[in-house]
């Protein structure tokens, strides 16, 4: 969709070496996207708010290379200031695979230093910040160099793109408070190939949201995300809970737009569960959830039914419980977590986290 072989760089001209950084978010998703085919494409839509203390920063430092070896990409790369080869070579053949879309890069010697907000073991997912700060990078690193991606929708619209091929769910990242990714008649230019935003079809609530994540667990999971979505194809539910999520959507959107938190915190807790009862009848058969993480829900349930407050969980592919609800009840649900769901978490921690104004350019 964006090959382009105009991209190359006048060897007469070449650009002064430079830098770009950008600062990227992570994002929840409410409903899930579980299952994908083709390239990166997934079997239903999903929503996902944007969130703000969980960031990638990644900086691209380019000059142009008077030795091109013809074939690879010339690359350095820095995870939190130190070389590390298992990142870089991802890295690598993610630019690689990118060489019809920004042919440029061959003609470049490129150091990429990036680094995340949170602890690299704390268990929270950095696919979908590290993968959209890169996209953003390179979107305007080629913007810089043509001048082609000057519309601010054209520009965003590339970087979704570009990011979901690195990890699905970071194509989600590179809009403020919402997006949606994946085709439905209910939101006007939805695509399997880019999120969308949806940031302004919601309701003020959903802007000043929080999504502390609670971590009952930092250790390396037994099953990738990747192994989980190929997992989808064989199970025998798959097609029922494609189905499900994509009626579910404008029922959520609508809950979104109204501020109706009842239902949006019924959806995102069903949706968490269902994701969870999908890997537990997988075959292969797996369990990411954690007595932790099952202590916790039953917990947040049942200061739901006594308070009446609006606190809701949800739950990325690990054991991690996030707990969404809005900025006006965040001294009780902070003094809730102190009291009661602290000691389930691993030494103690968990993430702030809030609904962001998405990516910046630093
Ligand atoms: C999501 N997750 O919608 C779902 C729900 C986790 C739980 O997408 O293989 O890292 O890179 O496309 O995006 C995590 O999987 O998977 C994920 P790839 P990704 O956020």
């Amino acid at each position: 969709m964006y090959d382009n072989p105009r991209l190359v760089i006048d060897s007469s001209n070449p650009p002064e070496p430079g830098s770009i950084v950008w600062r990227s978010p992570s994002n929840i998703a409410i409903i899930k996207y579980w299952g994908k085919y083709g390239l990166q494409l997934p079997r239903n839509p999903s929503l996902s708010l944007t969130l703000a203390s969980s960031f990638t920063d990644t900086s691209l430092e380019y000059a142009i290379n008077d030795n091109p070896s013809g074939s690879g990409i010339d690359l350095e790369f820095y995870f939190h200031q130190e070389e590390n080869e298992a990142f870089k070579a991802k890295i690598q053949a993610f630019l690689e695979t990118l060489a019809p879309v920004f042919p440029f890069l061959k003609q470049l010697k490129l150091v990429i230093r990036t680094g995340n907000s949170f602890p690299h073991s704390a268990g929270i997912a950095s696919s979908a910040s590290a993968m959209s700060a890169l996209a953003l990078c390179l979107c305007s690193l080629e913007d810089m160099l043509f001048g082609t991606l000057q519309e601010p929708d054209v520009f965003d619209r590339k970087a979704s793109w570009v990011a979901r091929l690195g990890s699905g769910s970071a194509c989600r990242s590179v809009f403020p408070h919402a997006a949606v990714w994946g085709e439905t008649q209910h939101v006007k230019e939805a695509s399997n190939e880019y999120a969308v935003p949806v940031g302004d079809l919601i309701h003020d609530t959903f802007k000043d949201f929080h999504d502390d994540i609670l971590i009952v667990s930092s250790d390396e999971k037994s099953v990738s995300s990747r192994a989980g979505h190929a997992l989808m194809d064989g199970n025998p539910f798959a097609e029922t809970r494609y189905a499900q999520a994509r009626q579910r959507l404008p029922v959520l959107l609508d809950a979104m737009r109204t501020g109706d938190l009842d239902t949006f915190g019924k959806i995102a807790e069903d949706e968490a569960l269902t994701l969870h009862a999908l890997m537990m009848c997988s075959n292969p058969s797996y369990l990411l959830m954690q007595p932790g993480s099952v202590a916790i829900i039953e917990k947040v349930r049942a200061y739901r039914q006594a308070t009446g407050r609006p606190l809701y969980f949800t739950l990325d592919a690990g054991p991690n419980v996030h707990l969404l609800y809005p900025g006006e009840i965040i001294h009780e649900v902070r003094a809730f977590i102190e009291e009661e769901l602290k000691k389930y978490c691993e030494n103690g921690r968990y993430q702030e986290d809030w609904v962001g104004e998405g990516p910046e350019e630093m």
